[in-house]
C-alpha cells in the first residue's frame, strides 16, 4: 500500500513514530512551516475548573488529500510540533477533522481521519522499547481520551519541561479531486498539577504486535470475510497502577475488541456504526463488485461512528495484557484499497494510573 505516491515517502504512519524508533523527515508540503499551520483557539474548561484547568483547541493545515486514483486518495503527514502545555496533566483529547472554512469533513464529504498519533519524542512506549510514547490515538470514529472520567478521576498524562511531541495522521479521500482538511486536537489540562493527582502511562496494545509488525494496519487474511486476530506474545506489565480509562479502535467490518488480563476479558469494546449522518455515505467510496461480502452497490455503506470504551480496574507486575480483534465482512463492509480489502486495525490505548513526575518505567530516554 502506498508505495506509489511522493507522499509515502515522508509518511510511515504508526511505523515511523512507533515501530522504528526513528523520526521519519517532516513533511514537506503543503504544510512547509509548521509556525504558519497552527492555529489555537481557547475553549470553555469542563473538568477541575478550581485548579485553573484549560482547554485548547488546535487546528493543524491545511492539509491537501490527493485524488482517489493517486495513493488510493490516502496521505501521511509526519513532523515535531509542541505540546499543548509543559508541567501539565492532560485530563482529556479528542482529534476531529473539517474544512479550511470550518465545515464538517468525514465520509458523509468522503474524507476520512484515518488515523492520528500524537506522541512524545522525550519518553519511551511502555509496550514497545524502540517506539515512543503514544500520548493520544483516534480513528475517523474520533472518540475522545476521557483520561479524567468526566472528571472524577484525578488523573491526566504528566508533559514536562521540554518534553517535544511528534504528529502523525493518515488522511483519505473518496473523491476524484483533491481536497483540503484540517486536523484538530482538543486538548484540556491542569496546569502545575497538584501532588494528590496522577500521571497516567498510556499502554498500546495491539493486534499487530507490542512493537506493530506492520505499522498497527494488519493485512487481511487471504479469502477470509469473518475472522479474529489476536495480540500474540501478550505484554507482561513491568509496573503497576489503576486503569482510568481504555480507549479501542477498529476498522469497518470489525464488530468488537476484547481486552484480556491474564487471558480473562477486562473489556468488550463494541464497534457502533452509523449514529450520525457524518458515518453514512452518500455512495460506495468506490467500486466494491467482484469481492465476496465486500460489495456495498445498492445500499447505504455506515462506518464505525463510535467504539466502547471502558473504565477502572488494575494492572499488577507480572500480568499478561492482550487484545483480540473480531472482524465480519459480512455483517459489515470492510474498506477497500486499490480493489483489494485495505489492512484492517485492532488497538486499545489504556491509561493506567500512577503518582504524577515521578516515572520509574522509562529506562531511558532516546537521546
Ligand atoms: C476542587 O473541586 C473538587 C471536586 O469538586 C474537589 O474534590 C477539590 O477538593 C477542589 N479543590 C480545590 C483546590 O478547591
Ligand atoms: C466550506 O468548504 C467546503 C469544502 O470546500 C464546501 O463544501 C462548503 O460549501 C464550504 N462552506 C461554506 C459555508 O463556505
Ligand atoms: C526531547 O526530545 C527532543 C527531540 O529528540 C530533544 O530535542 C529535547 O532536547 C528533549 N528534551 C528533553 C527535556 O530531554
Ligand atoms: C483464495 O482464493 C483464490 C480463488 O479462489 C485461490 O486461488 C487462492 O489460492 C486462495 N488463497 C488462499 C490463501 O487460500
Ligand atoms: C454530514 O454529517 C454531518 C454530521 O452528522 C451533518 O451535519 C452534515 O449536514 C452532513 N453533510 C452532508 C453533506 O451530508
Ligand atoms: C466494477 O468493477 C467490475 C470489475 O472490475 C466491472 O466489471 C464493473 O463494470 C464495474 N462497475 C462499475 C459500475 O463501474
Ligand atoms: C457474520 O455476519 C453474518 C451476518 O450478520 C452472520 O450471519 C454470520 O454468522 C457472522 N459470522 C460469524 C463467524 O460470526
Ligand atoms: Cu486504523
Amino acid at each position: 500500500m502506498k508505495t506509489t505516491s511522493v507522499y509515502s515517502l515522508m509518511g510511515l504512519m504508526c511505523a515511523g513514530t512507533r515501530a522504528s524508533g526513528v523520526a521519519p523527515i517532516p513533511s514537506a508540503s503543503p504544510c512547509s512551516s509548521i509556525d504558519h499551520c497552527i492555529s489555537t483557539t481557547p475553549l470553555t474548561p469542563r473538568f477541575f475548573t478550581n485548579y485553573s484547568s484549560q482547554r485548547l483547541q488546535f487546528r493543524y493545515g491545511p492539509f491537501t488529500i490527493p485524488p482517489l486514483d493517486v495513493s488510493n486518495g490516502m496521505v501521511d503527514y509526519n513532523f515535531p510540533i509542541p505540546p499543548p502545555c509543559t508541567d501539565c496533566l492532560i485530563t482529556y483529547a479528542q482529534a476531529g477533522m473539517e474544512y479550511p472554512n470550518g465545515s464538517y469533513a468525514n465520509a458523509n464529504t468522503s474524507t476520512w481521519l484515518h488515523h492520528a498519533v500524537i506522541s512524545n519524542l522525550n519518553r519511551t512506549d511502555a509496550t514497545c522499547e524502540r517506539a515512543h510514547e503514544p500520548v493520544f490515538a483516534s480513528g475517523n470514529e474520533r472518540s475522545a481520551a476521557d483520561i479524567c472520567v468526566d472528571g472524577t478521576e484525578k488523573a491526566g498524562y504528566y508533559i514536562a519541561e521540554g518534553d517535544q511531541f511528534w504528529f502523525t495522521a493518515e488522511l483519505m479521500n473518496a473523491l476524484n479531486a483533491p481536497q483540503n482538511v484540517v486536523v484538530t486536537f482538543d486538548w484540556e489540562y491542569v496546569p502545575s498539577p497538584p501532588s494528590d493527582f496522577m500521571g497516567v502511562i498510556p499502554v498500546w496494545l495491539d493486534v499487530d504486535g507490542g512493537c506493530p509488525a506492520h505499522g498497527s494496519e494488519v493485512p487481511v487474511p487471504a479469502n477470509q470475510t469473518a475472522f479474529q486476530l489476536g495480540m500474540d506474545p501478550p505484554w507482561t506489565a513491568p509496573f503497576e497502577g489503576d486503569i482510568v480509562w481504555i480507549g479501542s479502535h477498529l476498522h469497518d467490518g470489525g464488530e468488537a475488541l476484547s481486552i484480556f488480563r491474564n487471558m480473562n476479558i477486562m473489556c468488550y469494546s463494541v464497534a457502533v456504526y452509523g449514529e450520525i449522518p457524518g458515518y453514512i455515505d452518500p455512495m460506495p467510496p468506490m467500486n466494491m463488485s467482484g469481492v465476496e461480502g465486500m460489495d456495498g452497490m445498492g445500499m447505504d455503506v455506515v462506518h464505525i461512528s463510535s467504539m466502547g470504551a471502558c473504565e477502572g480496574g488494575r494492572v499488577e507486575v507480572g500480568d499478561q495484557w492482550s487484545v483480540g480483534a473480531a472482524y465480519n465482512f459480512t455483517a459489515h463492509p470492510g474498506m477497500m484499497e486499490g480493489g483489494k480489502p485495505a489492512p484492517v486495525m485492532g488497538i486499545s490505548l489504556m491509561y493506567v494510573a500512577t503518582t504524577a513526575k515521578s516515572k520509574p518505567w522509562v529506562l531511558e530516554n532516546y537521546e
